[in-house]
Parts: structure tokens; sequence; C-alpha cells
């Protein structure tokens, strides 16, 4: 049984009550990577050079009224809309930004925009922007407490990763595939953070109860990450979230890579 297979398992027997939508994925592309979103749960994949890099990347919700939290997709929210853009027609006319909105019902809105910038084939290298945009449309404050679980699998493997925290609200993972990716929260810093094996993550975030990150700044194996930040929102309030990630080539590994393309070559003639 593969990774995604066992998270499938997961996730059917926490919403086993939510009723079943098609499938809504939304893909945007530049340069040389592109990126897949699911309206019923998250960013799918981040494919730079052919190499997919990302297993999953979700939000989840807290309300002070909540026992325990809830992702944001369209099982838990109401899903008003999603679109795909070209924010760059003069350099690569493909789609490269995707926008979707939530809301509760009661007047909480969440919306995320994402913008992808891949750089040259075979460069290794792409950048992905992130907004995050949350809203009390209703009469009366609102405390809520929001996370951002990341599952990079570097290189397309899982196991071989190690990820870090430093400065409370930058991640940096790395493996011997020749990629390592960070992110910057650039504003607000988070109030908690953890990196940790992906399962006993996504399990504190999906289960029954309420969790609050536990500060695990390092680990080593099938690494994820997340954030979070403590909100009050008075009614008319919105609180911003911003952020990039990065991957690149490990240092010394294009050099490698220009070795093996090279010796290929010879190799053909
Ligand atoms: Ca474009
Ligand atoms: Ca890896
Ligand atoms: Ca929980
Ligand atoms: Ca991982």
């Amino acid at each position: 049984m593969d990774k995604r297979t066992v998270f499938g398992i997961a996730l059917c027997a926490g919403f086993a009550t939510s009723a079943l939508a098609g499938p809504q994925t939304f893909t945007i592309a530049d340069g040389n990577s592109s990126a897949e979103f699911d309206a019923a749960s998250g960013q799918i994949s981040w494919d730079i050079d052919g190499v997919n890099q990302v297993f999953a990347q979700e939000f989840y919700f807290r309300r002070g009224t909540d026992t325990r939290e809830y992702r944001v997709d369209s099982f838990n929210l109401n899903n008003v809309g999603n679109f795909t853009q070209d924010t760059n027609p003069f350099t690569d006319t493909r789609d490269d930004a995707f926008g979707s909105l939530f809301t509760d019902g009661a007047g909480l809105e969440i919306e995320t925009l994402f913008t992808i910038r891949g750089n040259a084939a075979g460069s290794g290298s792409a950048d992905l922007a992130e907004q995050i945009t949350i809203r009390n449309m209703g009469n009366s404050a609102v405390s809520l407490s929001f996370f951002q679980f990341v599952d990079f699998d570097l290189g397309g493997t899982a196991f071989d990763d190690f990820g870090q925290i430093v400065g409370g609200n930058t991640a940096q993972q790395s493996d011997g595939s020749g990629f390592q990716m960070s992110e910057t929260v650039a504003t607000p810093q988070p109030v908690a953070f953890q990196m940790d094996n992906s399962f006993v993550l996504s399990g504190l975030l999906r289960d029954g109860d309420i969790d609050n990150l536990d500060g695990t700044s390092s680990h080593s194996g099938d690494v994820a990450w997340a954030f979070q930040w403590d909100i009050t929102l008075e009614a008319g309030d919105s609180f911003l979230i911003s952020k990039n990630k990065s991957v690149v080539p490990a240092p010394g590994s294009l050099a490698l890579l220009a070795g093996a393309s090279l010796l290929g070559t010879r190799r053909r003639r």
C-alpha cells in the first residue's frame, strides 16, 4: 500500500459522514514548473522539471466554539468558487495563479491565492507565492486558530528527507536527491510550529480533538511541518498571511546533474 492510499483511508475515516463530491482539480504552470489543486483537499502536487516535490499542502481551522480542527475544503465549508488566471501573458501564456473562496455560512470567509513562477528547463528551481485572507463578515467577533500543513516529499521520495524550522517562521527541507526547499512566512509570525513525521502531524489536525502545535523544530524521514496562527477577528476585520516557497538544487547537485547528462551524451555516441 503506498503513502497516498494510506492517507486516503485515514481521510475517509475522518470524514465518513461527509457527502462525496466529484473531483475539482485545477492546474497552474509557469516555465519548468506546474502545480495542482483540489477544492476537496488542497494542493496535491508541485512538479519541477518533471519531478513532483509535494505530497500535500492543506489548511485547517478551529473556531473558538469548535472541539476539533477542520480542513479548509469543500466538505467542511461552502466552496463559493475557484479560478485560474494568467498573470504574465507576455512571458508564458499558461494560467499561473489559482484562487479559491470558502465560507462557513456564518460570516467566516477563507480566501487562498497561489502564484507559481518557474525557471528555465533543467534549472531544478521554482517559486510558489501564497496569500491567505481570513475575513469575518459576521456581526460579532470570531476567535480562530488557523493551521498550514505542508508535506513535501523532495525528489519524489518520502522517507529520506530532513526538515527544520528556523526563526519560528522559516521551514527548510532537504534530501539526497539534490533538491532543497525553503518556505518563509513573510507576515505575520506564526504563534506555534511543528516539524514532525507527516502521519503524526496530519493525525493531530484530522482527529476528533483540540490540538496545538508543540514547537518540535526538526525531523528526519517522512517530514512534514505546520504553522499555527491564533486570531481574534472583530466584525468586519480581516487577517492576511503571506508566504513564499522556493525549491532550488542543493549546492553541487547541478554540476552533478550536468556531469551525468554529459556522460549520457558521450555514451550515446
Ligand atoms: Ca502565465
Ligand atoms: Ca526525498
Ligand atoms: Ca486534533
Ligand atoms: Ca514528506
